[in-house]
């Protein structure tokens, strides 16, 4: 067992696949890895390619010890190939193929199926990466920027990981998918990103940590059920990434947290209870708690929309085939596959929002999405309690789920984030009250000046509780060796 836990560093691409007695997907993977350095350098982290910084790599899938940090250049970074040990017995969770052993192979009548599912969540790693790539310019501390570029090359990580099973499991349309997946970009007219939130833009930091807070939350949840897929390949390459995604998460929550916290700091030093007195809040170079809310509502909803529709016939035969699962599936405790259940889910009808029973197996992804609300909702009551500590009157929400929506049943529905259905002008009329501002983005953006110096954190930000690793605040996480 120890070759599958332990990673073995003989071939160019770290992994626990035995890739050295696999020539065919590592010439392969070799192939595609001058192209992946070539995105990695041109759409990658802008500036600090030089740079050492202390990152932490993946040496082992060990839960107790799989990480080794140290200080490294981003393009010297080991992206591995690691897949979580297979379980013995492991059988299909769900679905019509309920019980039957997990397949090691590609089903053939669900290849194209898996095909898109494994692409979709591929163009999502590099975009974010895209998507953040001039960050590190504004970064509010060395510690912060080390952990942006922590999550970047750890987002690249679980592109290699995609690509891994695009190579080894779906031959010549695998290899081709492999080389779009550096081919499309975010933001990009001709070959745009696939998913919505992947193609807008993260101008600053606030928006870094709301989507590494929400959106790196949807990868949570779609790798939660992902990970149950009954293909054990791809079952076992997200359980592995899930390790790795908690850490984005609390680099979004404390990010948040640690904005709330300093506004609060700044308001009760300068004797201000009122938290909509936004001009004098804003002169003390912090950022106010409603501007706050508006960037949780942006990104919130952005996020939303990546479950993709609440009935969706694409949803029911992934979860029929055993293609992917509910969040925790192996725990529920029905009949897993939904032959007689419903699940409520929302309708908006002639203006009326309601919510009707459906059949649970076309809802999975009002499921999953209502899994997710409920998983988010944990870190808006960790930051309001931060609110309540310096005896402000404010508490962050999460809006209803029908404001601000591009995909599903409240598609372009004019309804406010107390879930109030207003007239369209109304809604346009009122939305810099809901959604940040040109002015909001501006002001934001001028806060946005880098602080390099070791143990120096930028006006709006608190210092963070505790360092990486067991490191003190003053460490210094990125070495800039600056020209
Ligand atoms: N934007 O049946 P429907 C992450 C399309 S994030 C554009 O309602 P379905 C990460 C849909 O493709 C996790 N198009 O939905 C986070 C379909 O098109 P076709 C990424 C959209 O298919 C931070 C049509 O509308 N992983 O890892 O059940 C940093 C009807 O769709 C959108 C995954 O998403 C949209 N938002 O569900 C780094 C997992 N929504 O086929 C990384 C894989 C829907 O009719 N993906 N459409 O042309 C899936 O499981 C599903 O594709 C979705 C959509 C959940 C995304
Ligand atoms: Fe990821
Ligand atoms: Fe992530």
């Amino acid at each position: 067992m120890a070759e599958l836990i332990n990673v073995s560093y003989d071939t160019q691409i770290p992994n626990n696949v035995s890739l050295s007695t696999d020539r065919r997907v590592l010439k392969a993977l070799e192939r595609w890895h001058p192209g992946y350095i070539t995105w990695w350098k041109g759409l990658g982290p802008v500036g600090f390619q030089e740079s050492s910084v202390y990152l932490r790599t993946a040496v082992s899938v060990d839960p107790k010890g799989w990480a080794k940090f140290d200080y490294v250049k981003m393009p010297d970074y080991r992206w591995g190939i690691l897949l979580a040990p297979q379980v013995d017995g492991r059988t299909i969770p769900c679905g019509e193929h309920y019980g039957q052993p997990a397949w090691q192979e590609v089903p053939g009548e669900y290849r194209s199926m898996l095909r898109r599912l494994i692409v979709i969540q591929g163009d999502t790693e590099p975009a974010s990466v895209e998507q953040q790539r001039f960050l590190g310019k504004t970064a509010p501390s060395l510690y912060d920027m080390r952990n942006l570029f922590q999550v970047n090359v750890e987002e690249g990580r679980h592109l290699w990981a995609m690509v891994y099973l695009l190579q080894k499991y779906f031959g010549a349309d695998g290899r081709e998918e492999a080389d779009d997946l550096l081919r499309r970009q975010s933001g990009s007219e001709e070959a745009p990103r696939m998913l919505g939130a992947f193609n807008e833009e993260t101008p600053d930091w606030l928006s870094f940590f709301m989507f590494t807070y929400f959106t790196d939350r949807d990868g949570k949840m779609q790798l939660e059920s992902l990970a149950q897929s009954g293909f054990d390949p791809l079952s076992r390459t997200c359980r592995f990434m899930l390790t790795e995604e908690a850490h984005h998460m609390f680099v979004g929550e404390t990010g948040v947290g640690r904005t709330i916290q300093r506004t609060c700091e700044a308001m009760n030093e300068a004797g201000i209870t009122d938290p909509y007195d936004i001009d004098r809040v804003r002169a003390l170079g912090v950022i106010d708690l409603p501007t706050i809310q508006k960037k949780l509502n942006l990104h919130y909803t952005l996020s939303l929309d990546l479950f993709g529709g609440e009935v969706s016939t694409n949803a029911a035969n992934a979860f029929n085939a055993g293609v992917k699962g509910r969040y925790h599936e192996i725990k529920i405790e029905d009949d897993h596959q939904l032959k007689e259940a419903t699940y409520p889910v929302s309708e908006f009808t002639e203006g009326r929002i309601e919510v009707k029973d459906a059949p649970a197996l076309t809802a999975i992804n009002m499921r999953l999405r209502d899994d997710y609300s409920a998983d988010a909702a944990g870190g808006v009551k960790r930051w309001n309690v931060i609110i309540s500590k310096y005896n402000i009157d404010y508490q962050m929400k999460l809006p209803h789920e029908g404001f601000h929506r591009q995909i599903g049943v409240f598609s372009a529905a004019p309804i406010t984030p107390q879930g109030d259905v207003v007239a369209k002008e109304e809604w346009d009329q009122r939305r810099d009250e809901w959604l940040p501002s040109k002015a909001d983005g501006d002001f934001i953006q001028s806060l946005m000046k880098p602080v390099w110096e070791t143990g120096k954190y930028a006006s709006w930000i608190a210092p963070p509780r505790i360092g990486i690793d067991n490191k003190p605040g003053d460490f210094e996480y990125v070495q800039l060796h600056m020209a």
